[in-house]
């Protein structure tokens, strides 16, 4: 049986916790798609593991994969595979050889394209991410199954990397170095290789979880990212690469849609919203300079609304782990999770971040948006048809701060009342039942909906 967890807004919606809570029964956990630009922080006997890639299910003596629709950086890889050795964990890490790997090249124009342009700038992680699955799309990427092989290794080196050098330097008028070179390229890769077919590290993705299932495993198939950011149903262009929708946990493994439909589908849901990175956010409390568009640093956003977005912003810790940045924040958007329990077909849904609400006098929703003078209820189809969308919003009463360990020792039913009515209220307008609530950031702060 299969559990697959999707991100249903921005990222950052506090995966991590539920994969975690929902973990415990799972045998394998395997990524379908994205690369180390992901970031998880697991908590397990009392210490602290930061991760990009491997999956946080390895760490708690699960087998973790990355499956073909992943895009791998073998740096990365084995970095936080020895960091987790050196802390006398023994990871058991499986890498799909129909994987894409990144390479020194793709993070080089990643940065060098974001640089270039401008406004249609999605702020990206810079980690290669973009290059790599352009690669993939245009059939001249290095797939994982091509470092064990030293001539076909050569062969494709040879072929792509005069295309990046000229990119960079024709196009880009930027200096190359080892990055754009055949020979470094070449050593380096074989290396991580050898490494990957000495530690066994590599398998036939599709295959390899199918005989687990059928051996009775559980399979938690872990989105990174949320819907919002998928390259088909999110805010094109300033989305990610790939696709972080549950569609992505079948073809990013090898498991057929049907095997993946007997299990659930569990969209993850914050209380409010985040986003690091451009593009509209019609429900946004202020604005962050660099990353709101049009915003004006000037007037700012008035001081009410930028006062709020500080305090949920501190309160949730709303910083990007890698570069520190301050995210943007607003108020929950249903357009966007209507558009992502479709887009997804959730079964249940866990509500983080309640926590992060409490105190406040009162918390607003957008319902709905008016688009050219109507009312509608989900996201139209293009950005800049988002863009135009302004928030209609609904009132809640706020609910008190109270001891939220104490909440999660005791169940829903201790959960105050006015946040159950926020919590149901979703529920409703999704038609999708509440599995879990996230009550703070631990492991035991998750409410399990019985
Ligand atoms: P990229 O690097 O090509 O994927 O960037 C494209 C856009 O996607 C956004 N993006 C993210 N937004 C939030 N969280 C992300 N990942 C980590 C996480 C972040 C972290 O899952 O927790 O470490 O806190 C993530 N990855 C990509 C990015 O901002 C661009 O808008
Ligand atoms: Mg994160």
């Amino acid at each position: 049986m299969t559990v697959t967890i999707v991100g249903s807004q921005l990222g950052d919606e506090g995966k991590g916790g539920v994969v975690d809570v929902y973990g415990d029964s799972a045998d394998v956990v395997a990524r379908y798609q994205g690369g180390d630009n992901a970031g998880h922080t697991v908590v397990h006997d009392g210490e602290k593991y930061k991760l990009s890639l491997v999956p946080s299910g390895a760490v708690r003596g699960k087998v973790g994969v990355l499956g073909n629709g992943c895009v791998v950086n073998p740096e990365t890889l084995f970095d936080e595979i020895d960091t987790l050795r050196e802390r006398g964990l023994e990871p058991d890490v499986r890498v799909a050889e129909r994987a894409h790997v990144i390479l020194p090249y793709h993070r080089a124009l990643d940065g060098i394209e974001e640089a270039e342009k401008e406004d249609l700038a999605a702020g990206t992680t810079k980690r290669g991410i973009g290059p790599t699955y352009e690669d993939k799309a245009g059939r001249r990427g290095v797939r994982i199954g091509d470092l064990l092989d030293p001539d076909v290794l050569r062969e494709r080196l040879e072929y792509v990397v005069p295309q990046k050098k000229a990119l960079a330097e024709e196009v880009f008028d930027k200096e190359t170095g080892e990055a754009f070179d055949i020979d470094h390229l070449y050593e380096t890769y074989r290396e991580y290789g050898t490494r990957l077919e000495e530690e066994d590290m590599t398998v036939d993705c599709g295959t390899f979880l199918q005989e687990r299932i059928d051996d009775g495993d559980n399979v938690m198939l872990e989105g990174a990212q949320g819907t919002s950011l998928d390259i088909d149903h999110g805010v094109y262009p300033y989305v990610t690469s790939s696709n972080p929708s549950s569609g992505g946990a079948t073809v990013g493994t090898g498991l057929g849609p049907t095997v993946v439909g007997q299990g659930d589908v569990i969209g993850i849901v914050k209380a409010y919203l985040s986003r690091v990175g451009t593009g509209p956010l019609p429900t946004e409390l202020g604005g962050v300079e660099d990353q709101t568009p049009d915003y004006d640093p000037e007037e700012g956003a008035g001081k009410d609304e930028e006062e709020l977005a500080t305090q949920i912003r501190d309160e949730g810790g709303e910083y990007g782990t890698v570069t520190g940045r301050p995210r943007r924040v607003g108020w929950l958007d249903m357009p966007m999770l209507r558009h992502a329990a479709r887009a997804n077909g959730f079964t249940g849904l866990a509500i983080n971040h309640i926590d992060v609400l409490a105190g406040l006098d009162e918390v607003k929703v957008g319902h709905s948006y008016e688009f050219d003078g109507e009312e509608i209820f989900t996201v139209p189809p293009t950005t800049e048809q988002w863009g135009r969308c302004e928030a209609t919003f609904k009132s809640f009463d706020g609910w008190p701060d109270i001891d939220w360990a104490e909440v999660a020792d005791e169940g829903y039913e201790a959960i105050p009342e006015n946040a159950r009515t926020y919590l149901e209220y979703i529920s409703d307008e999704l038609d999708t039942p509440i599995y879990a609530v996230g009550v703070g950031p631990g492991r035991g702060e998750t409410v399990i909906v019985e």
